[in-house]
């Protein structure tokens, strides 16, 4: 998933779907040689800049899968910004995508 922002400086504060129990924010890096995982409360998104969520990197981890996800399926995800509040959009899942991906550890 990738943010683009065109406008102003904000933060992605949390993120939901129907198709589960909670979705949280996580950020992946390595530590010593060993692969870290850490929850986050946020991610900032600069004023005209990118930010890439990735495996292995920034990701959203999905808990309580109410049914299982079928690569070609899609689901809704309802992203809350600090100053753009609210924005819908569709995820499309993918074999073995970010999104699938619930294998690293905590
Ligand atoms: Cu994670």
């Amino acid at each position: 998933m990738i943010f683009k922002n065109t406008g102003a400086a904000d933060r992605l504060l949390s993120a939901t779907t129907a198709a589960s129990s909670s979705v949280e924010i996580h950020n992946m890096s390595m530590d010593g040689g060993m692969m870290r995982m850490r929850r986050l409360d946020g991610i900032d998104l600069p004023a005209g800049g990118t930010v890439v969520l990735a495996s292995g990197g920034l990701h959203m981890m999905v808990f309580g899968l109410k049914a299982p996800l079928r690569a070609g399926a899609s689901f809704p995800l309802e992203l809350r910004f600090e100053n753009a509040g609210k924005v819908l959009v569709q995820v499309n899942v993918e074999a073995n995508s970010a999104a699938t991906n619930q294998n690293h550890k905590h």
